[in-house]
């Protein structure tokens, strides 16, 4: 392994850095020359959405946003290099499966269908028509359509995403887990009942309206980052930004915009948050309760707004009031007069907004913690008028829209009753399998078939042995993809790897090119044009492979796969009559920057049960007692698993974590400095991460050590390398998303591996 050179960042986050970096990344793609072309046409009107993140469009701007890390999204996906028939003739799969996910993700695009060979252990080419005919006899095989279990990653349009459900029901089960599931799931389960649905309220242009911005648990300069030129302005014009994170990031600090020439020439840049406060890993809970707490005893809640339009509002008082300082300030991390200069800006506000990321959803509590937010902007009001609201930062770029239209294991039954009408059968019932289950599923033995539409299941999930050893149990795992990834060296008895096209590309069917939509973060529906030519003549799009394995599957089905296929208009009509707030879909979303969906609570208007607003929340004393607590007499850490600068969750780009000064490796974590010395740890000592779970100890081996500005206690290290470490049974409360940010670790001198 390379080693990890560690030297302080001391610049602003975007500027040179990133142009340089975005030039770097168009030259390892070998696209140095038409990737500009193309770039210029990510995120327009006319052009495709850019498969990086899922933070929205702005109404009005010139030539393009630029953003390095989505050039660097684009860039993956435009590459020149290719993973040919040729290739997998030369490497076995036990050879590829020695290699990194940088080095199988790093091999290019994938040109055509192939199908494990067990014999010569390599995969080979199979045609399309031969692939969804294999795919077919294993799915008619099987004893229950339940035995069969259908992932989605948040890339898949809107269109392909419907027909992809349709199919799945049709066949019969509602075996359908998303990488939502590891991700806001919490938001999904618990905004709903709080006001009614799943998803943020606010608008871009809210962002410039509000005067308070507090922003709890995520990355926005490298996992967002045109949310910095939204937080640039924002700042300028005064409003007051908060932010809530163990560690001190870049991005959160300080932006040199690199599109302004007179900004480059400050090295300096604009201060992004007016406060910054670094709790422990996981005390967000109690930051919002010692919010809300300050807001009644020395506030001035919109009595009003609670009178109005919540419920709840006494005993969550009297929980709130009840609750000592001092449990606040441990369990939060953040001293009193902290914690009340939080509470007195935001309650001076005027219009505020929160904004959340996995450091709050990726936790036990995390669905506990998402309503406690809400709970604060609802002691003010803060939803349903300009420039205040929730917003949940959602990552893949289309996972919002995937919910939507139905990737889901748990669907309403009004949604089961207009596809059932809509399509002419009798959608399953019974609620399905989400990542955790199907993982637990597969490992019984209880479904033999995995098919999973784009992703990298085997490294995305938690606790990777067992995940491993599950996909191995399969009798057969497909992967529709665009480029070579560890789900498809961990793989079934039968294996399929069907290569489709990306957002990037012309996508023609019946003579002419189609247009897909997508919906971003704060549910604004567009359509995204791809401009490239395919990166091979054999590629499909999703939406035909869905209809080539519908068609293969289910002879008897009702459902025109093909004509619906030929032409997606058709598609967005069936979408239009079976997915609330889509009528009239395509002659909405033909307009340039398409439209935004209605969301009630932006008109004060609450689709829960009691047609209210509602305060939930439990008392913090339960939420610490429920805290696992391992039986070891070591020290133990709590570590959160993060994305370093330089990744696309499971694709490595590159080795520097530029912001954070690491470069050369990404087996680090992260310690405070008086920790490190206190076990008798030099700096860049190796180490072994043991977690420890009821079930047993798992054992991440050889980590280097980095003293960092993190608090006492707390850990930090990379996704996906660390999921090893994360025991598949600690999992959100009724979210069930993996504890991905709380993992109860001790660290040992390293020994080699056993
Ligand atoms: N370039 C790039 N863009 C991406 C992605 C990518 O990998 N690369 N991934 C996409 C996806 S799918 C997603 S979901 C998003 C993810 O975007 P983020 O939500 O930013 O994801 P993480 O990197 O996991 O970062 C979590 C942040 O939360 C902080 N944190 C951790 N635990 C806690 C806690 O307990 N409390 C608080 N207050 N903070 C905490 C960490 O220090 C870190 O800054 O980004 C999307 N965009
Ligand atoms: N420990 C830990 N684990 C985590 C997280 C964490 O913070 N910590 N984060 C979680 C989160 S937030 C998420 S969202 C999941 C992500 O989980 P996934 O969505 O499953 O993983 P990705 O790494 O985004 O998937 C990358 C693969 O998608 C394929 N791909 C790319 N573009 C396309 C396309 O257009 N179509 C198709 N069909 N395939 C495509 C490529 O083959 C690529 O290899 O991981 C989760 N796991
Ligand atoms: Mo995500």
């Amino acid at each position: 392994m390379s080693t990890v050179k560690f030297r302080p960042y001391q610049q602003a986050a975007g500027g040179w850095g990133a142009l340089r970096s975005s030039l770097h990344s168009l030259q390892h793609q070998g696209i140095l020359a038409d990737g500009t072309a193309l770039l210029l046409k990510s995120n327009q009107a006319e052009g495709f959405d850019c498969p990086g993140c899922a933070w929205p469009d702005p109404d009005a701007h010139s030539t393009f946003e630029f953003c390095e890390n989505g050039v660097k999204a684009v860039a993956a996906e435009a590459t020149s290099k290719r993973v040919t028939a040729a290739f997998f003739a030369e490497h076995p799969v036990s050879w590829l499966a020695e290699h990194d996910d940088y080095f199988l993700e790093d091999q290019g695009r994938l040109t055509e269908p192939m199908a494990y060979d067990a014999a010569g252990d390599r995969y080979v080419p199979i045609s399309w028509e031969a692939a969804f005919r294999r795919i077919a006899d294993h799915l008619r095989a099987l004893k229950s359509p339940d035995e069969a279990i259908f992932y989605t990653s948040g890339r898949t349009s809107n269109e392909a995403a419907f027909l992809y459900q349709l199919f799945v029901r049709e066949f019969g089960t509602n075996n359908l887990p998303d990488c939502s599931n590891m991700c806001h799931e919490p938001t999904s389960i618990g905004m709903p009942e709080s006001i009614g649905i799943g998803k943020g309220t606010v608008t871009l242009e809210d962002f410039d309206h509000a005067d308070t911005l507090l922003l709890f648990g995520h990355n926005p300069g490298t996992n967002h980052p045109r949310m910095l030129g939204t937080l640039r302005d924002a700042a300028r014009r005064g409003c007051r930004i908060l932010a809530f994170n163990p560690l001190k990031e870049r991005g959160l600090e300080r932006f040199v915009h690199p599109q302004h020439a007179g900004e480059l020439l400050s090295r300096h840049g604009t201060d992004i948050a007016t406060h910054y406060y670094q709790p422990r890993i996981g005390g967000d809970y109690a930051i919002a309760l010692g919010i809300a707490r300050y807001v009644l005893e020395s506030g001035t809640p919109d009595r009003d707004f609670i009178a109005a339009h919540t419920q709840g509002f006494d005993a969550f008082k009297t929980l709130a009031l009840g609750t000592p300082w001092e449990t606040i300030e441990t369990e939060s991390g953040l001293r009193r007069a902290d914690l009340e200069e939080v509470g007195r800006i935001y309650d001076e506000g005027r219009a505020a907004i929160i904004t959340w990321g996995m450091g709050i959803t990726q936790h036990k509590h995390a669905v506990a913690t998402v309503q406690m937010l809400v709970n604060v902007l609802l002691l003010k009001g803060n939803i349903g008028k300009p420039g205040a609201g929730p917003a949940p930062i959602r990552g893949h770029s289309n996972v919002q829209g995937d919910r939507t239209m139905g990737i889901w294991e748990r669907p309403p039954a009004d949604f089961l009753e207009r596809l059932g009408r809509e399509f002419d059968f009798e959608p399953p019932r019974a609620p399905g399998y989400d990542v955790i289950g199907s993982i637990k599923a597969m490992e019984e033995g209880r479904a033999p078939v995995f098919f999973a539409m784009g992703g990298n299941f085997a490294n995305a999930s938690p606790d990777t042995a067992r995940v491993h050893a599950a996909l191995r149990r399969c009798r057969l795992t497909v992967h529709v993809a665009t480029k070579l990834n560890r789900s498809h060296v961990v793989h079934g008895q039968d294996a399929l790897i069907l290569p489709c096209l990306g957002r990037t590309e012309i996508d023609i069917q019946d003579g002419r090119p189609q247009g897909v939509t997508v919906e971003d973060s704060m549910s604004m529906v567009h359509i995204s044009q791809g401009m490239r030519p395919p990166a091979s003549a054999h590629l499909k799009s999703e939406c035909a492979i869905v209809a080539g394995l519908a068609e293969a599957t289910l002879p008897k089905s009702r459902t025109p796969w093909r004509e619906l296929v030929a032409d997606y208009d058709r598609i967005r009509d069936r979408i239009a009559r079976v997915v609330a707030g889509f009528e009239d879909f395509n002659a909405r979303v033909h307009k340039p920057r398409g439209f935004h969906l209605d969301l009630p609570p932006r008109a004060r208007k609450w689709t829960t049960p009691s047609g209210k607003a509602h305060f939930i929340a439990q008392d913090l004393s339960t939420l610490v007692a429920d805290r696992y607590r391992p039986q070891t007499a070591e020290r133990v850490f709590n570590l959160m698993t993060i994305r370093s600068h330089d990744q696309y969750n499971t694709t490595i780009y590159g080795l520097e974590d530029r912001y954070r000064g690491v470069s050369g490796a990404r087996n680090v974590c992260f310690i405070h400095p008086d920790d490190l010395s206190d076990l008798g740890f030099d700096p860049e000592a190796h180490v072994d991460i043991v977690s420890h779970w009821s079930d047993g100890k798992r054992v991440a081996h050889d980590f280097v050590l980095v003293p960092y500005d993190i608090p006492r206690g707390c850990l930090a290290g990379y996704y996906p390398e660390l999921n090893i470490l994360v025991p598949l049974s600690s999992h959100a409360d009724r979210a069930n998303t993996p504890t991905s940010k709380s993992v109860s670790v001790t660290l040992h001198p390293a020994t080699a591996r056993g």
